[in-house]
């Protein structure tokens, strides 16, 4: 636990020192981020908000256009959503060092989300607390993504639930 705060702290720091371009330093720390998710293709198909709350992360998912049924949903660790295969935004946000998954005894993860459950009009919605996390470890050097899988997240087979493929991806931008 004292190692998982020192890291915070240290975000925060950094966080602090590279707000020169644009942003207007801890006034930002404590606002939100706003992923626009895209397809491969480039079609976009809505966005996750993240805002602090309570204490940690509060993020809302709003998507269309996805194929039916539940998909694995994750914050990721790195801010970068390169087609097709999405593999740049990295593996799931973990500052905390645990394996995946809320029903692995060793997780989760705290990029870990539940499935979003898309209707058949191709409507998925989801609002998650992420609770081992600040805005400024989520806004750390790389950045952050948010990515929607093929297929469900088991909740235990780490790194990734079993989700399969990455059909959708955000970059988080400070809203
Ligand atoms: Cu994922």
């Amino acid at each position: 636990m004292i190692r998982v705060m020192t890291a915070a702290a240290g975000a925060l720091v950094i966080a602090g020192c590279t707000t020169m371009g644009g942003t207007t330093g801890d006034a930002t720390a404590a606002g939100g981020a706003t992923a626009v998710l895209r397809m491969a293709d480039g079609t976009e198909i809505g966005r996750a908000v993240a805002s602090e709350a309570n204490g940690g992360i509060r993020v809302s998912l709003d998507a269309s256009k996805l194929p039916a049924g539940p998909h694995g949903a994750h914050v990721h660790t790195t801010g970068r959503c390169d087609g097709p295969d999405f593999t740049t935004a990295g593996s799931h946000w973990n500052p905390t060092g645990k394996k995946h998954g809320t029903e692995n005894p060793m997780g989760p993860h705290a990029g870990d989300f539940p499935n979003v459950q898309v209707s058949a009009d191709g409507r998925g919605k989801l609002e998650m607390m992420l609770p081992a996390g600040t805005m400024a470890g989520l806004m750390d050097a790389d950045g952050a993504a948010f990515v929607i899988h093929a297929a469900a997240d088991d909740y235990k087979t780490d790194p990734s639930g079993n989700s399969g493929g990455r059909i959708a991806c955000g970059v988080f931008e400070r809203s």
